[in-house]
């Protein structure tokens, strides 16, 4: 059995002061000042749901996961054994002449796991400037008005009071001509006039194109319940005879209904800390000098500076989002992915999406932890010592997602652990799966579960 260790850390939350309108930006325009409504100056548009947001569930099912320990231990008794029998096969033939045969080597599991040390963890950089991942826009032109239509589709998380959620929000455009969205607002029954939650990220949507237009974050109410809401978009749209661009009105849309949950005290769980099985299998796992995998680390940061920084680590799970396909395994067998058959075949589930995370950020010289839940694997990043600035990294992912989000980690001696769960959650920091709201100031702890195994990611452990 592991060993239980002592409770080492604690669920941690970031706590960011309200949303307010984004900054004037030299690229972009200024979103204009909130508005409640709007008459729809373009055409009706079709505004759906195409699915709640579900977090997958049951990945690694109970049974398995402690027949799998136990399969772990078996095989590397035997494998010592087997090499031990080997090296001393000959001195046996040798000394059975002269002993009796109950004479075998005894097997020992001597392994203890190394920690992370504080003094070898590597923080990435937590930039201050605006990675301007939108596309610039268009000079608009006063003129005929233009007609935009579009369908509008999103994913949102679970809701809770006063941390609210997030949304990914996609814009198809279903019309003749091209289109440029500016912002996409979300306004919620709740919201205080002084308050914006919004896309800031611009992007050009052509006829039959869908667009991810980004992340939108959002605060949530302070009693729970269903509450209604609606978006604001506010778009520019070539017009067809000139090829100009006209700047339409902001137009609300239909009105939706959404839970917001309450917060929920969680049962306790017990916490291990470097298990030797699990951390034997999932560093044993890690390819950080895999081919594949330094190609996909070369992809995602593109443009994203010279050194190692958190917007890296954005990129890396926004990638993740959109290009792997989740995948169970076979309902008999739970099968850990080295991290480049998982960039090979595009698809896996959660604790292939860990692996192949992890052994991304260990590629770019950073650390990380794997971490187990009852039915469930994820990972988190290592983003600073225990004196990180939190405001900082979170400004600089809200520059980097175009929105102002809640952004969750496990914080220890060593300091901050940003949670990366790439099968439950929309952005870096996002609640792991089960994660839960446990009071109205955002903090969040992981209910359902009766451990967690937290784990250190060091591929060239020492044996
Ligand atoms: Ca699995
Ligand atoms: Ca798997």
């Amino acid at each position: 059995m592991p060993q239980q260790q002592p409770p080492a850390q604690q669920p941690q939350a970031y706590r960011p002061p309200p949303p307010q309108r984004p900054p004037v930006q030299s690229q972009y325009r200024q979103p204009p000042p909130y508005q409640q409504t709007s008459p729809p100056v373009v055409a009706a548009s079709d505004v759906e749901i195409i699915e709640e947001f579900e977090a997958y569930d049951e990945e690694i099912s109970e049974e398995e996961f402690l027949a799998e320990k136990r399969a772990m231990r078996r095989r590397r008794v035997a494998g010592m054994a087997g090499a031990t029998v080997m090296g001393v096969l000959a001195a046996i033939i040798v000394f059975a002449l002269l002993f009796d045969s109950s004479f075998l080597p005894t097997i020992h599991d001597n392994f203890e796991p190394t920690e992370l040390e504080s003094s070898n963890l590597v923080a990435p950089g937590i930039p201050t400037w605006d990675p301007e991942l939108g596309d610039a826009p268009p000079t608009p032109t006063a003129g005929l008005a233009a007609e935009a239509r579009y369908t509008i589709t999103w994913l949102t998380t679970s809701v809770f009071v006063g941390r609210g959620g997030t949304m990914r929000v996609n814009i198809t455009n279903s019309g003749q001509t091209d289109i440029y969205v500016k912002t996409v607002r979300l306004v919620p029954e709740w919201a205080d006039p002084l308050e914006w939650y919004g896309t800031t990220m611009g992007r050009y949507v052509s006829p039959g194109q869908e667009v991810h237009i980004g992340l939108l974050g959002f605060s949530g109410p302070v009693a729970p319940g269903p509450y209604d809401y609606n978006f604001e978009i506010d778009l520019m749209a070539k017009r067809r005879v000139t090829g100009t661009w006209a700047d339409l009105d902001p137009s609300s849309h239909d009105t939706f209904s959404m839970d917001v949950l309450p917060a929920t005290p969680v049962a306790g769980y017990t916490q291990y800390m470097n298990d030797k099985d699990i951390y034997r299998k999932v560093n044993d796992l890690m390819q950080p000098g895999d081919l594949r995998v330094a190609e996909l680390a070369n992809e995602v940061r593109a443009g994203l500076g010279d050194s190692y920084n958190v917007y890296w680590i954005a990129s890396l799970f926004d990638w993740a989002l959109e290009n792997l396909e989740y995948v169970s395994d076979p309902s008999d067998d739970d099968i850990w992915s080295p991290p480049g058959d998982t960039c090979d075949s595009e698809e896996g589930d959660c604790e292939d999406y860990s692996i192949l995370l992890s052994s991304v950020i260990e590629h770019w010289g950073g650390n990380s932890r794997f971490y187990i839940i009852s039915g469930h694997a994820f990972a988190a990043a290592y983003v600073g010592g225990p004196e990180m600035d939190t405001l900082a990294v979170a400004n600089a992912l809200n520059k980097f997602y175009g929105t102002s989000a809640r952004y969750s980690w496990f914080k220890d001696d060593k300091g901050y652990w940003i949670i990366l769960d790439g099968t439950s959650s929309q952005y870096i920091g996002g609640l792991p799966y089960n994660g839960v709201a446990i009071d109205n100031q955002g903090g969040w702890d992981i209910k359902d579960t009766e451990y967690l195994y937290i784990t250190d990611i060091y591929p060239d452990y020492p044996e």
